[in-house]
């Protein structure tokens, strides 16, 4: 039994598709066991970026999260628990660039490379490993917004 994170990222929630994603996701049959509506402070997603602090692309990733680029709207974060939730949802996402997603996931669907901002609006975040998964929720819930 595994759990992860998942983020309706500002590009999506600002083109109305949070209720697309959440729908695309609920085909998993994972259950959902949290879900917030958050406003995205630059230090929070600071931390929740850490990984990628020295990279280049850093400071555009943490813009994107907080909403700078997308009239400062709020994110979507949700906790699925279930039998790979893990590697299901990454399936469901697809591949970090837009470009290289498949066409009927939800970042080859929905995302693109905004050329104006040179950000990657790639629809959703999802963790990538039982350790970031453990990390990222215990980010953004509090045990007691999670569903025993
Ligand atoms: P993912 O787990 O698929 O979200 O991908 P990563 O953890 O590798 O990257 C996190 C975010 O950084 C992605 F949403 C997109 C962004 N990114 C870039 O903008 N440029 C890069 O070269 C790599 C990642």
């Amino acid at each position: 039994m595994e759990r992860t994170l998942v983020l309706i990222k500002p590009d999506a929630m600002v083109k109305g598709l949070a209720g697309e994603v959440i729908s695309e996701l609920d085909r998993t049959n994972l259950k959902m066991v949290g879900i917030k509506l958050v406003n995205v402070k630059k230090e929070f997603a600071e931390n929740h970026y850490e990984e990628h602090r020295e990279k280049p692309f850093f400071d555009k990733l943490v813009k994107h999260l907080t909403g700078e680029f997308h009239k400062n709207v709020n994110v979507i974060a949700i906790v699925y628990e279930g039998e790979d939730a893990i590697s299901r949802i990454r399936e469901k996402s697809g591949k970090t660039f837009p470009d290289d997603a498949d066409f009927c996931s939800l970042r080859g669907k929905y995302g693109r490379h905004n050329t104006k901002t040179d950000c990657v609006e790639n629809v959703i975040h999802a963790s990538d490993s039982p350790e970031s998964a453990k990390r990222e929720i215990s980010m953004w819930f509090s045990e007691e917004e999670l569903i025993k």
